[in-house]
């Protein structure tokens, strides 16, 4: 393998096949037409999905780029039905209390259409619930350890995420109870993580409906120069 000393760090080649113009154009618009496809779904089908799956797509987003490569992230993955149950019975009563009275009337009329409200069910018909940590610094030996742009970093990390799930075959729903301080205690992690996103994971129900919303058009989202 052909090697280079930077300013004394070894860095080894990268290898990329270069593809035509053609095959770009076309990898591209695949790949677009993939995602595209993608929806948030809040209802699941408890068929079981191979934990081998759950690993391959962790692993996917755990290649997103971070901060000084500190990958400041821990995925916790919850199956057991009692945690999910505990897990939603906490976010429902956050939840119950947000509709009821933290969120404003605007934020919960933009939110009709997509039909969303206080009970959470999903948090124990999926299969598996990910619980996506950041972490504001590392411990290492006890020893704290400096990460940077956290949020940007676990912000990609859980997009990758969202793409891996999709690619699979599975469907999920990006769930934000808020607060959220609640899973740390229930899944007992140390005080330099915080919770950032719980994304329950499985096969879609086999009839399910989503909102019959749209996407911007390029024209609306890119500004050329
Ligand atoms: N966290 C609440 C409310 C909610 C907020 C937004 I912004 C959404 O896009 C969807 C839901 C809930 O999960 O119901």
């Amino acid at each position: 393998m052909e090697k280079k000393l930077i300013e004394g760090f070894e860095h080894i080649r990268y290898l990329r096949n270069q593809p035509s113009e053609a095959e770009l154009i076309q990898s591209s618009q695949d790949f677009y037409k993939l995602m595209d496809s993608r929806r948030t779904v809040r209802e699941f089908d408890s068929r079981p999905v191979p934990l081998e799956v759950i690993e391959n797509i962790i692993l996917t987003a755990s290649t997103a780029p971070s901060g000084a490569h500190k990958q400041p992230w821990t995925f916790c993955l919850v199956s057991d039905p009692e945690i999910k149950r505990k897990i939603r019975e906490a976010a429902e009563e956050e939840e119950k209390i947000s509709y009821s009275s933290r969120m404003p009337e605007n934020w919960k009329s933009d939110l009709k259409p997509l039909g969303t409200n206080w009970e959470k069910p999903f948090l124990e018909d999926a299969p598996y619930l990910i619980v996506v940590f950041k972490q504001s610094y590392g411990l290492e030996n006890g020893e704290k350890i400096q990460h940077y742009y956290v949020s940007e970093s676990v912000g990609i990390a859980c997009g990758f995420l969202i793409a891996a799930i999709h690619q699979a075959g599975l469907v999920a729903v990006t769930h934000t109870p808020s607060p959220m301080n609640f899973l740390s205690q229930i899944l007992e992690r140390p005080s330099n993580e915080k919770p950032f996103l719980l994304v329950p994971v499985g096969y879609s129900k086999e009839e399910t409906f989503v909102p019959d919303i749209q996407r911007k058009e390029l024209k609306d989202i890119l500004i050329k120069y």
